[in-house]
């Protein structure tokens, strides 16, 4: 009767609150992944259940998502030889439930668990491995949560938003992966490999999920979490205003812009990004070796307005004549290919003013527009024209 009695205030809760989301993970210990100069390594991961003997598990581990006020319930099936287990990292769940194996427990292999919880707050967090951390770490344990408002704001009260754009930092290193049976010293990891959402290098530029193709009207959502060893720290370009609204899963107290975002192991920050111009650059992650302070690895994300929005323009100017300039929307500069020496060029007004005016030779040539102020234009090159906006 007792026990009777306990199972109904423990589960009784869960049936109240909110919708119950149930997740089905499991973990694997043979996936492989091929780094960004081709080499190919080893990882453990978890990846969703399946009837398929074959599924593969993922670097980083699925994004789960969640609404605040969802109960979750994460069914746990250890598909490997070794104990595993989940850690809801920042997460607000009991301890029986926190995935650290001296505090709850560890699943041996082939063993089933559930991990309940109940999401309370909005914000970004993280799910990793709590056995042997530093090498389960590297070997790929890990992935993101993220809990919505379920909605367009961030939270009740906070800024709404129409993009989202999720980073998980992570590294390993490399000679641990290669031979995870003899790690050697792997209570001191020096990571060599440095990726974003399990990309390096030009495979980010690579994969278009990772890449940003704003449009000018975009409010953007970043969630950033750091799993890596190192230290992250965040240069975004002078065009992309981004002010953080969210530390670990919190509202921070004020709200604050910033240029450069350093994110510490563990730490994740939820970000609004807003274009203030018409530009093409890279956000900058330089990773930091906790010990030395040196920078060791750097990953950039492309950053460029949405080639839709600009096919979409191109392709009204095609209709009309052939004419191309580039970029319009223009603010500073408009760029345009001349076929002959001594073309003329001439930008006009909706009035019909005649505002620039020059002879140009052939080649790809730059026309300054720091004086001209937001509006419509015509561009003009011998007989072709095209329209031309100015946003500033
Ligand atoms: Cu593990």
């Amino acid at each position: 009767m007792r026990r009777i009695c306990f199972i109904i205030l423990t589960i009784f809760p869960f049936l109240l609150i909110g919708q119950v989301e149930h997740v089905y993970l499991q973990s694997k210990m043979d996936a492989t992944i091929t780094l960004s100069d081709g080499h190919q390594t080893n990882f453990w991961g978890y990846g969703y259940q399946s009837t398929n003997p074959n599924a593969r598990v993922t670097l980083p581990a699925p994004k789960l998502v969640f609404e605040k006020g969802d109960s979750v319930v994460i069914h746990f099936y250890n598909n490997s030889p070794e104990d595993h287990t989940i850690h809801l990292h920042g997460l607000d769940v009991n301890q029986v439930n926190d995935g650290v194996p001296s505090t709850s427990f560890a699943v041996g292999s082939q063993d089933s668990v559930n991990y309940s919880f109940r999401v309370s707050h909005t914000g970004t967090y993280l799910y990793h491995c709590h056995v042997l951390t530093s090498l389960h770490l590297t070997m790929g344990m890990y992935g993101m949560i993220v809990v919505t408002n379920g909605d367009d704001h961030l939270y009740d009260g906070g800024p709404k938003y129409n993009r989202e754009f999720d980073y998980l930092t992570s590294d390993m290193k490399r000679a641990v992966n290669d031979n995870p049976l003899s790690p050697g010293d792997f209570f001191h990891i020096y990571a060599d490999y440095f990726m974003l959402n399990g990309k390096a290098d030009q495979q980010i530029f690579d994969d278009t999920t990772l890449s940003i193709d704003y449009r000018p009207a975009d409010t953007m959502v970043f969630r950033i979490g750091n799993i890596a060893y190192s230290c992250t720290k965040w240069i975004f370009p002078d065009e992309l205003d981004v002010t953080v609204y969210q530390s670990d899963g919190r509202e921070v107290p004020v709200s604050f812009q910033a240029d450069t975002l350093m994110v510490y192991p563990g730490e994740r920050f939820t970000a609004i990004a807003i274009p203030n111009g018409i530009f093409q650059d890279t956000i900058e992650v330089e990773y930091c070796n906790m010990s030395d302070g040196s920078t060791d690895g750097v990953n950039k994300i492309p950053i460029r307005l949405d080639p839709a929005h600009l096919s979409l323009e191109e392709t009204l100017s095609e209709e009309l004549n052939p004419l191309k300039i580039f970029p319009n929307p223009a603010e500073n500069y408009f760029k345009v290919e001349v076929q002959d020496d001594q073309s003329k060029l001439k930008v006009v007004d909706m009035q019909g003013r005649i505002i620039i005016q020059k002879s140009l030779d052939k080649g790809i040539q730059t026309i300054r527009t720091s004086d001209l102020e937001s509006g419509v234009y015509f561009v003009f090159l011998n007989s072709r024209q095209t329209q031309l906006v100015i946003s500033k």
